[in-house]
């Protein structure tokens, strides 16, 4: 009979000595008053706070999963857009088209020019005063901005301003002239293409402008700021590139030319090849002087030449001598066909005029650079060669 009494002391003393982890004295009467053993009272208390903590764990992985699920739709929807431009995509997904419109029409900055067209003189007067805002195409956050002047559908001649060298807002102030008759005006479409220059690779077309010029009023001049769009792409056939280095000594009357390499030619065989070999020609007075060719690189569209070609030209000579460089694809049965072609000399434009004045204000230092390749026809318009007289040959690339 002695066991009754120590049990009920513990529960006496109980309260006491919990009390050091809750609030002292209060929490202990409340639980006194509960007609249940302390150790249920816990119990249910331990089975509460399980209770809420499941449910907070339950409710915050619903929520994971929810955003994980709109996470992928919006992944999915990206994707959709890689798929770019389709019209499905754009009909299923209106703000994809917003997307990919945005990057397509990527602000390329803006070009002020002017236009004066003098009838009786059929004198077309094209300004190319500035440009703003232009997008960097240059690692550095710049470009080195010109401009290419040239009336479609004849392209006799293009015109080239200065390069301004790391700006993206040129004050070009220049203007050219192209004779047409008023009646061809009518019909032709007016090209200004802004470019970033690169000494050692292709130049980057930053942007273009084509005006029809049937539908500007010639009774006014016409000064204007235009937004650059993206430059079309079907209109230009590339003919290729070619790196050639320049060397003239005044003292010896040797200008030397070599050949180094020249890539993505035009295809001109069936094999989807072409067998090229470079012609360096050099002109005085309009008349063709002195000629010599390189060797034949069979079936390659990327030759490597590295070959040397001097010739003899006086100092006085040099000033007013144009230095003609074509590129032709070689036939064993017909006539050898002209690739492309570039002519160089104090009278040249933009990138050529530029290669050709590097070399005369460093003399004896061979200057090499790229020059993307012109159509022959282009040229022979603006050297305006006497020719002899061409037997039609049959297109083999058909
Ligand atoms: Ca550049
Ligand atoms: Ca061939």
């Amino acid at each position: 009979m002695k066991p009754n009494p120590p049990r009920i002391k513990p529960t006496k003393t109980s309260p006491h000595t919990n009390s050091t982890t809750a609030a002292p004295g209060f929490l202990p009467s409340i639980l006194d008053k509960i007609p249940l053993p302390r150790w249920a009272i816990y119990t249910i208390i331990a089975a509460i706070i399980l209770l809420v903590l499941i449910c907070v764990v339950c409710c915050c992985v619903k929520c994971c999963c929810k955003k994980k699920k709109k996470r992928k739709k919006v992944e999915h929807k990206i994707s959709m857009k890689g798929m770019s431009g389709t019209t499905t995509t754009a009909l299923v997904q209106p703000g994809a088209e917003d997307v990919e419109g945005g990057s397509a029409n990527q602000p390329r900055g803006k070009l002020q020019y002017s236009l004066e067209f003098n009838a009786s003189r059929s004198e077309l007067l094209v300004g190319i005063k500035e440009a703003a805002s232009l997008k960097a195409m240059d690692s550095g956050g710049s470009s080195d901005p010109y401009v290419k002047v040239y009336i479609l559908p004849s392209k006799t001649k293009t015109c080239e301003t200065k390069v301004f060298r790391k700006t993206l807002n040129p004050a070009f102030n220049e203007q050219f002239k192209y004779q047409i008759p008023q009646k061809e005006l009518v019909e032709s479409t007016l090209v200004m293409q802004v470019y970033d220059f690169n000494r050692f690779s292709k130049h980057d077309i930053i942007g273009e402008i084509r005006m029809n010029l049937s539908t500007v009023d010639w009774n006014h001049v016409i000064e204007e700021w235009s937004d650059l769009s993206e430059a079309s792409k079907n209109e230009q056939e590339h003919l290729g590139d070619i790196c050639f280095s320049l060397r003239y000594v005044p003292t010896s009357s040797k200008l030397t030319v070599i050949i180094l390499e020249a890539k993505n030619l035009k295809k001109m065989d069936h094999d989807g090849f072409s067998d090229p070999y470079v012609k360096v020609q050099l002109i005085l007075d309009k008349k063709k002087w002195k000629k010599k060719k390189t060797s034949v690189k069979k079936q390659t569209l990327n030759p490597y030449f590295n070959e040397s070609i001097t010739f003899e030209v006086s100092f006085e000579q040099i000033q007013k001598v144009q230095l003609v460089i074509s590129v032709w694809d070689h036939d064993k049965m017909t006539k050898n066909d002209a690739i492309g072609k570039i002519y160089l000399g104090c009278d040249a434009t933009g990138n050529q005029l530029r290669h050709w004045a590097d070399m005369l204000s460093n003399p004896r230092k061979p200057v090499a650079q790229w020059h993307t390749l012109l159509s022959a026809e282009q040229v022979d318009t603006t050297l305006a060669l006497k020719h002899t007289i061409k037997i039609p040959f049959i297109n083999k690339a058909f």
